[in-house]
C-alpha cells in the first residue's frame, strides 16, 4: 500500500486508528474457548466490529508466538482474512525485528512475502545493514524504533544532551526515504514530538501508547500532525478488552467510534 493511499483513508474515513490485535487467552471472554481456533475468532469478530472506524490493524506478534504452532496458524489465518477482505486497511507486523543482514533478509521475507503484511517493526540497534533487507522491499514499509513509550526508554534512547533517538532518526533517515519508512514514537513522549516533527517532517509516525499507557491523544494530534496527516494511532488492550463477556465485539466497536469522533475533531482542529 502506497501512503498516498493511506492518507486517502485517512481523510476519507476520518480516522488514523490503528486496532492493536493482541489475544491474551486469560482475557478471552470464555464463550470463544470452546471455538477450534478462540484467537482467530476472537481477531476476525474484533476486525468486523472495528474496521469502520479504524485505518490499520497491528498484530503483536508475542501474543500469537507464545501459543507455539497454534498461535502461528492464528497469526496466518488473521493477516490471510485481513488481506482478502479488508485490503484497505494497512497492516503492521509489530515483531520488532532486526539482525544482521543475512538473518535480517529472512525475517524481510517472513513478514512480506510468506505472511504478506505492509509494514513490520524494526529495531535499529544493528544498524544500517540490519535495517536494509526490509528496505529493499518496494511497496513494504520499514518502522523503526525512535522513542518507545515505555518507562525504560529513559535507559538509553532519551540520555540528557545527547538523544539516542535522536541519532537513530538522523542517521537512518539517509538509508530510504520517507515511503518506506516510518517511526514508532510512544503517545506518552509527546513532549519530543515537535523536536521529532523538525527532523522528519514528512514521515509517518506510528504511535503507541493511548488507551491502556494514558497517552494523550490531543496532543500527539498538537504536536505530530503534518500536511498528509502522517500519523497512525494504536490502541490495543483499551478496544480489544472493553469487555469480556458476549457483548466485546460491541464495547470494541463502541470505542474505537469513541477514538474515531475524537480524532475527526483532531483532524479539523490540528491538520496544517
Ligand atoms: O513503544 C512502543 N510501545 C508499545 O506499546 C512500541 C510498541 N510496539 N508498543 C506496542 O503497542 C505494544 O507491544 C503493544 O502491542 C501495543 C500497545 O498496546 P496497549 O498498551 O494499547 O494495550
Amino acid at each position: 500500500m502506497t501512503l498516498a493511499f493511506l492518507t486517502g483513508q485517512i481523510l476519507a474515513k476520518k480516522t488514523f486508528l490503528c486496532v492493536g490485535l493482541d489475544p491474551d487467552l486469560d482475557k478471552l471472554p470464555k464463550h470463544l474457548l470452546t471455538e477450534s481456533d478462540p484467537v482467530f475468532a476472537f481477531n476476525k469478530t474484533i476486525i468486523d466490529a472495528t474496521a469502520p472506524y479504524s485505518v490499520a490493524f497491528k498484530p503483536n506478534l508475542a501474543f500469537y508466538e507464545v501459543l507455539g504452532t497454534k498461535g502461528w496458524v492464528s497469526l496466518e489465518k488473521t493477516i490471510g482474512y485481513l488481506n482478502t477482505n479488508y485490503p484497505n486497511h494497512f497492516t503492521i507486523a509489530d515483531a520488532k525485528r532486526g539482525d544482521i543482514g543475512n538473518t535480517s533478509r529472512m525475517y524481510a521475507k517472513t513478514f512480506f512475502d510468506l505472511l504478506d503484511f505492509d509494514s513490520v517493526t524494526v529495531a535499529p540497534y544493528m544498524g544500517k545493514d540490519s535495517v536494509e533487507p526490509f528496505l529493499e522491499f518496494e511497496g513494504k514499509h520499514t518502522i523503526l524504533l525512535a522513542l518507545t513509550s515505555n518507562d525504560g526508554a529513559r535507559d538509553f534512547q532519551l540520555d540528557k544532551g545527547d538523544n539516542l533517538f535522536e541519532k537513530v532518526i538522523e542517521t537512518s533517515k539517509k538509508w530510504k526515504n520517507a515511503e518506506n519508512m516510518m517511526y514508532v514514537v510512544g503517545a506518552t513522549q509527546t513532549a519530543h514530538l515537535k523536536k521529532i516533527r523538525k527532523l522528519i517532517p514528512d514521515s509517518f509516525l506510528l504511535i503507541p501508547g493511548v488507551g491502556a499507557q494514558g497517552g494523550s491523544l490531543e496532543d500527539v494530534c498538537r504536536f505530530g500532525m503534518n500536511k498528509n496527516i502522517g500519523l497512525l494511532v494504536n490502541s490495543s488492550r483499551g478496544i480489544i478488552y472493553q469487555s469480556g463477556g458476549k457483548d466485546f465485539a460491541g464495547k470494541a466497536a463502541e470505542e474505537a467510534q469513541k477514538i474515531q469522533s475524537e480524532m475527526a475533531s483532531y483532524l479539523e482542529k490540528f491538520c496544517p
